[in-house]
């Protein structure tokens, strides 16, 4: 018998998959090599299902032998311990993001003279086509809170980018960029109360009320189906806290943040500039405990967010703080810095990489913002909160739009800062507001 192989990610299993399993049984004996979790998350999307729930499905299916792990994108590692006789694969990737891939494969095979084999691909169906639908029908709070944790597990670093409402939710629900291999994406939304009030017209000093921001939640949750951050400032009394943390919950938010601060509240950006006092470490931990005692499910996340870098406290005081808030149960620690440079903060990872007991660590790089994803990776980071720049860009944009019509009188030399309205018309499909 030869042996052939079949690479597959097989997240939406259809009938494309089946007939690329029914070409690759004519030529002989059929292994799937099949996406790790890992592997499928790293250059798309995370699969809906599970590595061992997608490997349950192909062992079932009629002329698959094995079905074993491909850990990489890449086929090679695969193909050199087996040396497979074929390799079959939809003539899909010739062009676009696996190209590359499908190279590497044609001249590895060359080695013991294996051969590419390439079926038309099945154009009436596309996984991609079916979770863009599954996607627009929404989500479960239940499915929406779980993400964050999975991801936690599959990406060297959640990308986490702002929102304020609905549209800035379909923002990072739709953006994408494809890069070689890779299409890039946000992975999760980050309700900040800087953006959430300064989109209300209101400073973020806490005016604008938990249920108020509850609705915002709602709106940007029609909308969406990412997993969110919430941006909770201090959490509150304790008692009051508890409460915040069941209303989250149940809503399907997957983490709050909540920040080491009592008093007023003012934005941390404001640093020593104006009065701002840190809570207790005693105090602090005291409202953690009680919020994880207060969580219903294991999927829930409190972070603690350390304010000692930004009023001046000291890297000991902050480490000191990021070892009890673990120690009081925390899910994840956020370390903020109002520097342009990002020494402090590399300085803070180096130390806390040391740490026995470690939680996901989470960076807001909004003043060092020259550091990349890879940089932060390299510290240890493994979540990165673009905290306010979709708000930041669009104001602008708006005020001289309107200066523009001012200046002008009339409406025509600010159309070329518009989108046009025929885009703007169909900018949101009608099968979110009721129907095509
Ligand atoms: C926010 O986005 O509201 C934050 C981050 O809390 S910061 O503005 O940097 O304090
Ligand atoms: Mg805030």
């Amino acid at each position: 018998m030869k042996k052939v192989y079949v690479g597959m990610r097989a997240d939406i299993i259809h009938h494309g998959h089946l007939k690329i399993i029914q070409e690759a049984r004519k030529l002989g004996e059929v292994t799937i090599g099949l996406l790790t979790d890992k592997a499928a998350a790293s250059y798309k999307r995370m699969p809906f299902f599970s590595y061992e729930h997608r490997k349950m499905i192909l062992e079932n299916i009629i002329g698959v032998k094995e079905v074993i792990s491909q850990e990489t994108l890449d086929y090679v590692p695969n193909l050199m311990r087996l040396k497979p006789d074929y390799v079959v694969h939809g003539n899909d990737w010739k062009t676009g993001a696996q190209k590359e891939v499908r190279k590497r494969v044609i001249s590895v095979l060359k080695e013991w003279g294996g051969k590419l084999v390439e079926p038309d691909f099945t154009k009436d169906v596309s996984s991609s086509q079916i979770a863009e639908e599954l996607f627009e029908l929404g989500t479960t709070p239940g499915a929406r809170m779980k993400k964050l944790r999975r991801l936690l597990e599959l990406k060297p670093i959640v990308r986490v980018l702002e929102v304020h409402n609905g549209l800035t939710g379909r923002i990072v629900e739709k953006t994408r960029v494809v890069e070689g291999d890779n299409v890039r994406e946000f992975e999760c939304m980050w309700l900040s109360s800087l953006t959430d009030s300064t989109a209300k017209g209101k400073p973020d000093s806490g005016c604008v009320d938990f249920t108020s921001r509850v609705n915002t939640l709602n709106q940007i949750f029609e909308v969406t189906t990412k997993p969110m951050i919430v941006d909770a400032d201090n959490g509150g009394l304790t008692e009051h806290f508890v409460f915040m943390v069941k209303t989250m919950e149940r809503l399907g938010v997957s983490a709050v943040i909540i920040e080491d601060k009592v008093g007023a509240k003012r934005n941390s950006l404001f640093g020593a500039e104006v009065e701002q006092e840190q809570d207790e470490i005693e105090m602090f931990s005291d409202k953690i405990s009680s919020g994880k005692k207060a969580q219903v499910t294991e999927d829930f996340m409190i972070i603690a967010r350390i304010e000692s870098l930004i009023l001046n406290k000291g890297m000991e005081d902050a480490l000191k703080r990021a070892k009890a808030y673990i120690d009081a149960g925390v899910d994840g620690i956020m370390i903020h810095s109002k520097k342009k440079d990002f020494q402090e903060i590399l300085e803070f990872c180096r130390e806390y990489k040391q740490f026995e007991n470690k939680v996901p660590l989470v960076a807001v790089p909004s003043t060092y913002s020259s550091i990349t994803e890879e940089e932060l990776i390299g510290a240890g980071v493994s979540i990165v909160i673009y905290a306010n720049q979709l708000l930041r860009s669009a104001y602008p944009a708006m005020v001289n739009t309107a200066e523009t019509i001012l200046k002008n009188h009339r409406a025509l030399e600010s159309e070329e800062q518009c989108m046009p309205i025929k885009e703007i018309l169909s900018l949101i499909p009608a099968v979110c507001t009721g129907g095509k």
